[in-house]
């Protein structure tokens, strides 16, 4: 059994050698813990950022810890996905909110979603209110996940909700990322939020079964 501390603190340590290793044994036994390794690497982020704010690290270490995460995915994704459906694909938005550049949950989002059979169209980073709008719109959207990892992407996604429901769109909205809650969530008038990417497919699967 893998030891998920020594794999928090390799990732947080940016350890990359020990990562592989620990995530390939994970691999080996079966796959089963993937979820837990993924708990593990998140936790190693939160340090890398924790070192980011005390000064230790820099942003050159974010952009290797963000490497290592995706490698990390890459590794575990035939593991985290939990089986395909082979019924008719409900299409969905999913992107990450204007200001914010960060991608590496939104693309585990994308995996799971996609796995479980539905047609995501990935809009990308940075992403304005008026593009997505534009986007439900010419495509019939009713479902849209926004991903942000800054504090500033809840502005963004409070916008994105506004100019949805100005635009008189029959949509639903689920919001994900490290400073979604609860709270935030009822602010920013969202339908639904979520921190793992099995929540956000279980809520989607259930507004797709609605509509
Ligand atoms: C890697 C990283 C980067 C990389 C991003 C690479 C990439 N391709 O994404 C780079 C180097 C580009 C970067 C840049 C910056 N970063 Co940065 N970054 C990080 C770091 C270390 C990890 C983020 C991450 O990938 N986490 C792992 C993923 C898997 O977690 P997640 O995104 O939360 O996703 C999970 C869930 O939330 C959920 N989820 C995600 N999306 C969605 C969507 C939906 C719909 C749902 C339902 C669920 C869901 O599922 C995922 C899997 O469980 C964090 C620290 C941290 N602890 O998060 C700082 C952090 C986010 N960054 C920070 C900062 C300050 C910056 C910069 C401003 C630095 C600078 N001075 O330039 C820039 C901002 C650029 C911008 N405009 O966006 C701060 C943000 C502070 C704040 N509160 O706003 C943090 C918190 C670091 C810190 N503690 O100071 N960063």
């Amino acid at each position: 059994m893998v030891d998920f501390e020594a794999l928090a603190e390799a990732m947080g340590e940016l350890d990359e050698d020990t990562v592989n290793e620990l995530l390939e044994q994970v691999m080996a036994e079966g796959g089963e813990d993937a979820p837990k390794a993924m708990e593990a690497c998140q936790k190693g982020m939160d340090t890398v950022g924790k070192l980011f704010e005390e000064g230790e690290y820099f942003v050159g270490d974010l952009i290797y810890a963000g490497e290592l995460m995706t490698g990390a995915v890459k590794i575990l994704k035939d593991a985290l996905v939990s089986g395909s459906d082979s019924g008719p694909k409900t299409r969905m938005i999913l992107c990450t909110v204007k200001n914010d550049l960060h991608d590496i949950g939104k693309n585990i989002v994308k995996s799971m979603l996609e796995a479980n059979g539905f047609d995501v169209l990935d809009l990308g980073i940075d992403v304005p209110a008026e593009k997505i709008v534009e986007t439900a719109k010419a495509e019939g959207i009713k479902i849209v996940a926004l991903s942000g990892v800054l504090t500033l992407a809840l502005d963004s996604m409070k916008a994105t909700v506004e100019a949805l429901k100005a635009a008189g769109l029959d949509v639903k909205v689920i919001i994900g990322g490290a400073p979604v809650n609860a709270e935030a969530c009822a602010n920013i008038g969202a339908d639904e939020w979520a921190h793992s990417p099995q929540k956000t497919v279980d809520t989607c699967k259930n507004w797709a079964a609605e509509a």
